[in-house]
């Protein structure tokens, strides 16, 4: 028979869809010209690049290596089966569920094997960096568990442990959880681990922001603390949409299994697994430690640049890769802030800080992450020049005169973007 490749297989997207071309081509634009601040956000490296466009993303499976429901998974077990090896090695545990499609699908599956619907759930308030899924009235945690929150010190704005000791103590929840999206400070497991024990309750830690800083050993891990922890491999870790699950409760290795699939979820994303292998194993190498030392230092500048301008950060600082602006200290609002830095292409989002109003419009805080533009390349020079401009921006938008800033600040983004280039070949 003559071959016959069907154009099907051929054609380029530029070719079959312009409308979809010209998106991806403006994205990747946008990527290279901005500078990304948003703290959830990261670069993957060309190889997970690459495994996510693989036609792996084809295949079809349920189950669990060596264990499927269709067959020709063979080459998917090698891959699953390498991210599991290498999550329980960079996190020191004896069981990893690497199928979670995201962190928030993560923390449903630890719902699906702890708790029964109206049970107790004990988190970070959400204005304090807590996140949806830790039982947020509109996400399903919240409407299908009964939901109580912990909270900053109003003072120091720091997590009150004598608080959550307290609120612990009198709702008894089944489910103590630790971690968030806006939470700047060290985490103390131990403490809390210590609290959880006290009133009986399962403590789960989110690392989904910190993981990478975990990983790279400058932040303490959840274990041996932590009953059962998750996160995304997204952040700070570097690598492909998607989360993890973690434990040592060997009684629950199984349960577990059958928590993610079939629990809540259905089949795998199968490219994606590939993905979250490369970053993994990225994670563990000598390099990725210089790397988490970088973001926490670079954090630490930008903090710093920007409290020295008079903008007043929240808790005073931070012990991780973000940074939280409280912009009542310069009369504006979070979104007044997003705008501004988007027209000198600094990427970034408004936020709520600790005691804010429930209304997004209103928030008066702003997160900053640094772990995108560690990535590229930029270190304590660049991020005292990006707080400068920052600052810049934010005070000139408080004084009515941000057309003024505008072109200087995007002159010098443009002079860092372009020294610090992503994806060139
Ligand atoms: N939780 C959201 C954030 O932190 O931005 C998405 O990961």
């Amino acid at each position: 028979m003559t071959v016959q490749t069907q154009e099907y297989f051929k054609t380029s997207v530029q070719d079959r869809d312009p409308l979809i071309a010209q998106a991806l081509e403006n994205e990747s634009r946008r990527q290279q010209d901005q500078i990304e601040l948003i703290a959830s956000e990261n670069i993957v490296s060309r190889a997970v690049l690459d495994a996510l466009g693989h036609e792996m993303a084809n295949k079809t499976l349920e189950g669990y290596p060596g264990n499927r429901f269709h067959g020709g998974g063979e080459f998917v077990d090698v891959v699953e089966q390498a991210a599991i090896d290498r999550a329980k090695e960079l996190f020191h545990c004896e069981y990893a569920n690497v199928q979670p499609h995201s962190g928030t699908q993560a923390n449903l599956a630890v719902f699906f094997l702890l708790l029964k619907p109206g049970e107790k759930v004990l988190s970070l308030d959400l204005a304090a960096g807590g996140h949806l899924s830790h039982g947020m009235k509109a996400n399903l945690s919240g409407r299908w568990f009964e939901s109580h929150n912990y909270n900053v010190n109003p003072q120091n704005e720091v997590i009150d442990y004598e608080e959550m000791e307290r609120v612990a103590e009198k709702v008894q929840p089944k489910l103590l959880i630790a971690g968030g999206s806006a939470y700047p400070r060290e985490l103390d497991f131990e403490r809390m681990s210590r609290i959880a024990k006290k009133v009986g309750a399962w403590f789960l830690v989110d690392m989904a922001h910190i993981a990478g800083l975990v990983a790279g050993g400058v932040h303490p891990s959840p274990f041996p603390h932590a009953d059962i922890v998750t996160c995304t491999t997204t952040k700070t870790l570097r690598g492909p949409r998607g989360g993890l699950i973690l434990t040592n409760n060997q009684d629950w290795f199984k349960k577990l299994q059958a928590a993610v699939f079939p629990g809540v979820q259905g089949s795998l994303h199968t490219n994606v697994l590939a993905a979250k292998a490369i970053c993994l194993g990225e994670a563990l190498r000598d390099d990725f430690k210089v790397y988490a030392a970088q973001v926490k230092t670079n954090a630490k500048v930008l903090a710093e640049t920007l409290a020295d301008r008079g903008i007043r950060i929240v808790s005073g600082g931070t012990d991780t890769h973000l940074v939280l602006l409280d912009l009542s200290s310069r009369g504006l609002i979070g979104k007044q802030a997003e705008v501004v830095l988007a027209r000198a292409n600094i990427t970034s989002n408004k936020n709520p800080i600790p005691n804010d109003s429930p209304r997004p419009p209103e928030w008066v805080g702003m997160r900053l992450g640094v772990s995108a533009a560690t990535t590229r390349g930029l270190k304590e020079e660049e991020f005292r020049t990006l707080g400068n401009v920052i600052a810049d921006l934010i005070i000139a938008e408080a004084a009515g005169n941000a057309d003024d800033v505008i072109e200087k600040a995007k002159t010098k983004v443009a002079q860092i973007t372009k020294a610090f280039p992503i994806y060139t070949n």
